[in-house]
């Protein structure tokens, strides 16, 4: 089908990413919500569209790609070239890809499992766990207070943020104190009032997070393959 397709879940932080991404680049697409408690993801259809059977995935007429960060990449690269949001000049944008790698290697991956794996399976919370949180936290913190800027790579909002943002929501969500740490709340902060659009994509998803955070969803008929699942046989 011709134009640009996502497959996403609403509370899903990656998919929030590259919807933000799609707001701020100003790009009509179709949503295609996918429903992760009937396992849709794990579906022989859906591995045809993305063999790691994960959310988010983009369709753009037929081309495929999965991965936040490739998205986020390729819908600038493509779509909004010369766009301040993923800046042309090599150090810039060295810089932007910086916090999308640390993102998703660190910062994400451990928000992911501490704060949002616990929501979904039968995971805890564990003080291992928080200890290696911490420590991304510290480093996001440093990067800021070192750059001194308002965003997460300079002056300018980019990607950086959109990706960072969408990771820092979980902790929002699970009402983790950022106190600790003044620079990524202020940095937090002064983007929900820089980027109120986009905030308004990411709240919704947060809050939904925040209601299972409390009242975790029934996947006890999900069959996954590697998580556990709460309440399943
Ligand atoms: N690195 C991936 C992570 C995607 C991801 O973890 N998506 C979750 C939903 S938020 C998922 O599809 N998980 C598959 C599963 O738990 O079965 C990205 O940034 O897009």
């Amino acid at each position: 089908m011709a134009g640009l397709k996502l497959y996403s879940v609403s509370d899903s932080p990656p998919s929030t990413a590259v919807k933000m991404a799609l707001e701020a680049l100003a790009l009509e697409y179709t949503n295609v919500e996918v429903d992760f408690a009937a396992g849709e993801h794990l579906s022989d259809e859906f591995t045809k569209k993305n063999p790691q059977r994960e959310i988010p995935c983009l369709d753009d007429s037929g081309f495929f790609l999965s991965e936040s960060i490739a998205i986020l990449q390729y819908l600038a690269d493509k779509y909004g070239p010369g766009h301040s949001i993923y800046p042309r000049d090599p150090q810039q944008r060295a810089l932007v890809n910086h916090r999308l790698a640390f993102n998703i290697s660190t910062y994400y991956a451990r928000i992911a499992e501490y704060a949002v794996a616990p929501i979904f399976f039968d995971y805890k919370r564990t003080p291992d766990g928080l200890k290696k949180l911490k420590i991304a936290l510290n480093v996001l913190n440093t990067i800021l207070e070192r750059q001194g800027t308002k965003f997460a790579a300079g002056e300018h909002l980019t990607l950086a943020d959109v990706s960072l943002v969408a990771a820092t929501m979980c902790l929002e969500a699970v009402e983790f104190d950022l106190s600790p740490w003044p620079r990524v709340l202020r940095w937090y902060g002064d983007f929900k009032q820089a980027a109120p659009r986009l905030w308004a994509i990411a709240e919704p998803a947060m809050l939904e997070l925040k209601n299972f955070n409390k009242s975790p969803p029934d996947l006890s008929s999900l069959k996954h393959p590697y998580h556990p699942v709460r309440g399943s046989k």
